[in-house]
């Protein structure tokens, strides 16, 4: 993996907040839009500063012709307000680059994505084969997957509850290992959870390792995408081109 360093550049303020890293990572990243180009559109809050400022340089006409296709309904729903033709996946005869976050990024810019729930129409654009741009601030940088959080894992509705005990006893030998089906709040508003449902109308199992996963990535991906209830997984291993990472320095690393 190589990285290059910029020098340290000005931020807003002298102590960057987390939100105007993220900004400032998005933007570098948009620097790479071309006219003509198709392009992924991510989603969360760090690509929703890349849909802001694609949306800007579109309506100012510095860029023409571009196109995209919006990793989840949210991104859509986001595109269309600022103004950014949209294509979908079948129709574009080829990505040429996509731009999107992540919840952690391990040394050799492998990926935890989707605890915003869009995992599968992320890994179906991103793994296209064009350049992948990811766009981080500093707190993403893990020394391995799974260190922060819930690794998740998209399963059908239908035997989501056996399903969820087989990804159970795939990893049941490993210290501290736990999963469950993810949850929000009901929308009746009455301190009720219910099930986490996807753009693609399927639950989320969440998997957490303890101090992350020690174990081979690929064989994992491999025994995780064998059980026929599960649809996809949120690690994404040796898609991301670069990493934008911004750090609260004021400087910006792209990793390679
Ligand atoms: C998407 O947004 C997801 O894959 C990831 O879960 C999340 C990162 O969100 P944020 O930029 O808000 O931290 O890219």
């Amino acid at each position: 993996m190589g990285s290059a360093a910029s020098p340290p550049r000005t931020l807003e303020s002298p102590k960057a907040t987390q939100e105007e890293l993220k900004r400032v990572a998005a933007h570098r990243a948009v620097e790479m839009v071309e006219s003509g180009m198709t392009l992924g559109l991510g989603t969360g809050s760090t690509a929703a500063h890349a849909l802001d400022r694609l949306g800007d340089l579109l309506r100012g006409g510095a860029l023409r012709g571009v196109a995209g296709v919006p990793t989840s309904l949210k991104t859509e729903a986001h595109a269309a307000r600022v103004g950014i033709p949209m294509l979908a996946l079948a129709d574009a005869a080829e990505i040429h680059l996509c731009i999107d976050g992540a919840d952690e990024v391990d040394p050799e810019l492998n990926l935890v994505k989707g605890r915003g729930g869009s995992l599968l129409r992320e890994k179906m654009i991103e793994g296209t084969g064009g350049r992948f741009v990811v766009i981080v601030d500093e707190s993403k940088l893990v020394p391995r997957l799974g260190c922060t959080g819930a690794v998740p894992v998209e399963v059908v509705p239908f035997g989501s509850a056996y399903t969820l005990g087989l990804i159970r006893k795939l990893f049941d030998k490993l210290p501290g290992f736990h999963a469950r089906l993810r949850t929000v709040k009901s929308k009746a508003g009455d301190q009720q959870e219910e099930l986490f449902v996807t753009d693609n109308g399927n639950y989320i199992v969440e998997m957490f390792f303890h101090d992350g996963i020690h174990g081979d990535l690929s064989d994992i991906s491999d025994r995780l995408l064998r059980i026929t209830g599960v649809v996809e997984h949120g690690m994404f291993l040796g898609l991301a081109t670069s990493v934008i990472v911004a750090k609260k320095d004021g400087s910006v690393e792209v990793l390679n």
